[in-house]
């Protein structure tokens, strides 16, 4: 299904503050904003609709907007994210989401998921359970799903943030991921791509219409991508990288009828 519009946020000048487990030091907010926005363009280059929401200074983490909801065809749902500084996000997203749905759902309490943890491969979605996603959390997405003709199924996560840090859907059967993924049940049946061990972090993967948009600097991962027959546009992502987010998590996509 063709991607038509994204929604994203800005960075903030709280930037800095958001969650982290890296070790590479604080981000720059001018480049940060400054990959954001050859972030919008190559979106807007792959025929995506973008909407831009102003920064949010209280959630530091709030350019991450793939966490606070999930999109599916039929509705939008609006998630309960795991981190509790992260949970009054939500809240801003709904109104760019009415704009673009006339369903609107909400992972109630006491479910947590992180739209991070959930990917979508054509009408099936996996749900990565991790610190931030739990078994309700994926119990109550996967029921909204039932009512609107989908099907959801958990899978266990280890070792990463989020499921999408681990793996894309690159179109068709193909799936990029880690090793660590590879073998999960879930994804039996599928081609895999793993990336090498040393590029990790390039299986945050997004696929957006007719190109993949790839972390820069992970070559044997673009090659491999390339070799599949798919267009790679690279990305610089270190400013985001910093805060443990990438390429899918600065962006809702969805495809209006
Ligand atoms: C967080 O820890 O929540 C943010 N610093 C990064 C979120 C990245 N989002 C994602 O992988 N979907």
């Amino acid at each position: 299904m063709r991607t038509t519009d994204a929604i994203v946020r800005l960075p903030g000048a709280t930037l800095a503050d958001g969650l982290t487990t890296a070790t590479s030091g604080p981000p720059d907010l001018a480049l940060a904003l400054r990959q954001h926005e050859a972030y919008v363009e190559a979106l807007r280059a792959a025929g995506v609709a973008v909407t831009t929401l102003p920064p949010l200074d209280n959630f530091p983490d709030s350019c991450f907007v793939e966490d606070v909801a999930v999109c599916t065809p039929g509705c939008a749902v609006v998630s309960r994210p795991g981190a509790p500084s992260r949970r009054g996000e939500a809240a801003h997203i709904e109104a760019a989401l009415a704009a673009c749905y006339d369903r609107i759902e909400r992972i109630e309490a006491p479910g947590r998921l992180d739209g991070g943890d959930v990917l979508a491969v054509g009408d099936r979605y996996f749900i990565g359970l991790t610190d931030r996603t739990d078994a309700e959390g994926a119990r109550r997405l996967i029921a909204i799903l039932a009512r609107h003709g989908l099907s959801g199924e958990a899978v266990s996560v280890q070792g990463m943030l989020h499921l999408k840090s681990g793996v894309a859907w690159l179109g068709g059967d193909l799936l990029l991921m880690q090793a660590a993924l590879a073998e999960a049940a879930a994804f039996a049946g599928y081609d895999k791509l793993v990336v090498p061990a040393d590029e990790g972090y390039a299986a945050n993967a997004v696929l957006v219409n007719d190109r993949v948009l790839l972390p820069a600097g992970h070559p044997k991962t673009r090659h491999m991508v390339e070799e599949a027959g798919l267009n790679v546009v690279a990305l610089e992502t270190t400013e985001f990288e910093k805060l443990d987010g990438g390429l899918s998590c600065l962006s809702l996509r969805l495809a209006r009828f």
